[in-house]
Formats: structure tokens, C-alpha cells, sequence
């Protein structure tokens, strides 16, 4: 069986959806609708492998964002993977323990939670800053009938979809100083929730703490989705395809973003650059990507692409057309 499945979905509702705000590398959380969706995304991924007679996937991997983390968590304890706790381990592209190199391309946090049942494996939980959402630039932090309003209808949608749009930069260290409180509050760090993580409830801090042990050496003031896909690339085809493709069932789960996910899909699916402006990534909703493996090395041409399909293709549609709208709607 050379099929690879992938389980990819964008993560469940966050607190700055909800409000209809540019979220980006805001570190926001999950609203209890986000929750739900979590939890029904898993509800739907059992039903699939129960159908197909598949076993639970071993591994799965998340963005650097505390709204991936939570979607992916919940996620496991509704697919019995959830026995706690967890040893966190700095580890590259060897695997294993090392010591941190900060020029090395794939510093992940990795996360080794005990299984509860199933096949009695642990389920590794990769965490990577190349997963993120666009740096949304300036728009961060900015509600989107506000930003439709002063950009215009055309240059919001080309900015918002286009391959190539691109935010306008923001000045980071303001950025860090911003005191929204819907940000501030999104971005302290609980205590004890990664072994290296700081007290101090302040944004800074946060990005520095969060990014150091990263492979990563300037922060981004702006993205396109052009930006994410060259991130993603290197991650995709030299750390998480090689690593799916060894597990038992050859399967996987990658909790992302809705640009993410969109570069996922116009890397492994050959969308155009043209094409990729229509798509929409809906909140919650797991699409199954098959791949073939047609060598034995992995690169680009490695694996075939086979198939895709959403878990409930009726929900996804019309979730992807409210994202499309986003802004647009009246009393927002
Ligand atoms: C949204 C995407 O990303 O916004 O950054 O606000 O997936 O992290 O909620 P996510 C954001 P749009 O590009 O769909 O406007």
C-alpha cells in the first residue's frame, strides 16, 4: 500500500473570526463554536476510518498558534488519543533529542502523548511556525468591513486572495506594544503549558520566547500566499510527508489556517496561482487528501497527488462561500 491519507482541516472558530477581525499572527483562541467544530471534525474523521476499516492516525501536526493546538487537542480526546501528559521535546529533522540549533530548516516542538487505546501508540504532535497563518501585516488586529471600506471592494479582494497580494508592512515593534485587549488577552501564555514558556502577559516577550527555538530568523511584517507556500514547501515534502509515510497506516492529521491550508492544497494539488483565488477554507471541516508515493526518496515528485474530498462536502461549501464574504455582510 503506497497511499498516503492526510487529514487536514483549518482549525475550529477563534475568538478574532468571530469578530469579523484580521487575525494572522495574533495569537487568538478558540470560541466555544471553535470547540464544537473541533470535536465534530473528529466525530467525522472516526466515522471515515470506521467505514474505510482504517486505524486512528499516530501523528499529527499544528501551527505554532495557540487556535491549532486547541483544535488539534480536542480533536484527540474525542478520537482516544488524549491520555495526558506530555513530554515536550526540541527536536530537528533527525528526530530525537538534540541540542537547539537555530540555523537548522525544522526546529518543531514535538509532543508525545500516551494513547489510551487503539493501536497503543503514542500520538506525536508536531508544532511548527511554517504552519502559521499569513502574517496578515497591517490589517492585523483590524476589523474587515472596516479595512472592505477604506481599501475598496477590488484591492481588499486582491489583497485577501490573490497569489500574490500582499498586506501592507506593519512597524512590528508597535505592533508588539499594541494594547488591544482582545490581542493581549490572546497572547499570554498559560502557565506550564510548554516547558519553556514565560509568565509575563506581554506580547514581546511572547514572540520572542515563542520564535527562538524556531528555524526562523526574522519575524515576517506581511505575507502573501506566495510567502507561506515557499515557507511550507521544505516542511511538507522534508518533515511531514517522510514522517507520515512511516507510520503503520500511512495517515496523518495537519491542523492549519485558512492560507495555510490553502498553500497545503496549491503545493500537493497543482492548483494554479490563477485558481487558488477561489478557494476558501471553511473552520472545522476535515478534507481527506490522498497521495501516491511513486519513489522511494522524497521531493516534489515523490508523491502523486490522487484525490481530495471534504468530510461534509454540503457544510463546506457553504461555510467556504460565508468565508469568501467575509466583510461584506451587513451590521458587521
Ligand atoms: C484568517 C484568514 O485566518 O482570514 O487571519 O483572519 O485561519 O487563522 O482564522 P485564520 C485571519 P481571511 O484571509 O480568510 O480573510
Amino acid at each position: 500500500n503506497n497511499i498516503i491519507k492526510l487529514f487536514i482541516l483549518r482549525h475550529g472558530q477563534s475568538e478574532l473570526n468571530h469578530e469579523n477581525i484580521f487575525c494572522g499572527w495574533i495569537d487568538a483562541k478558540l470560541t466555544q463554536q471553535g470547540m464544537d467544530q473541533a470535536r465534530s471534525s473528529a466525530k467525522l474523521i472516526k466515522q471515515y476510518l470506521q467505514k474505510e476499516n482504517i486505524k486512528v492516525p499516530t501523528i499529527g501536526f499544528t501551527s505554532r498558534l495557540t487556535r491549532t493546538k486547541q483544535t488539534l487537542d480536542t480533536m484527540l480526546e474525542e478520537l482516544g488519543q488524549s491520555e495526558k501528559k506530555q513530554v515536550n521535546v526540541l527536536v530537528d529533522n533527525t528526530d530525537g533529542e538534540k541540542q537547539l540549533d537555530k540555523k537548522h530548516p525544522f526546529q518543531v516542538i514535538r509532543v508525545d502523548s500516551n494513547t489510551a487505546s487503539d493501536n497503543n501508540k503514542n500520538f506525536q504532535i508536531y508544532r511548527s511556525w511554517r504552519l502559521n497563518e499569513r502574517h496578515y501585516g497591517s490589517w492585523q488586529g483590524q476589523r474587515k468591513p472596516k479595512i472592505l471600506n477604506e481599501y475598496g471592494k477590488e484591492k481588499y479582494m486582491f489583497i485577501r486572495r490573490d497569489y500574490n497580494g500582499k498586506p501592507p508592512v506593519v512597524d512590528l515593534n508597535k505592533e508588539m506594544e499594541n494594547e488591544d485587549p482582545a490581542a493581549a488577552a490572546a497572547s499570554i501564555v498559560e502557565e506550564g503549558e510548554e516547558e519553556y514558556a514565560f509568565k509575563e502577559p506581554n506580547r514581546k516577550l511572547k514572540y520572542d520566547i515563542e520564535y527562538k527555538y524556531g528555524d526562523i530568523t526574522t519575524l515576517p511584517d506581511s505575507e502573501s500566499l506566495s510567502d507561506v507556500v515557499e515557507r511550507l514547501k521544505p516542511l511538507i515534502y522534508e518533515f511531514i510527508l517522510p514522517r507520515i509515510k512511516d507510520t503503520d497506516n500511512k495517515s496523518g492529521i495537519i491542523v492549519g489556517h485558512g492560507s495555510s491550508v490553502r498553500s497545503i492544497l496549491k503545493i500537493l494539488c497543482d492548483i494554479s496561482d490563477d485558481d487558488i483565488k477561489d478557494v476558501n477554507i471553511p473552520n472545522g471541516i476535515p478534507l481527506v487528501l490522498e497521495l501516491q508515493e511513486v519513489r522511494g526518496t522524497s521531493n516534489e515528485k515523490s508523491f502523486k497527488f490522487l484525490n481530495k474530498f471534504y468530510l461534509d462536502p454540503e457544510l463546506a461549501k457553504v461555510n467556504a462561500e460565508k468565508v469568501k464574504n467575509e466583510g461584506f455582510q451587513k451590521g458587521q
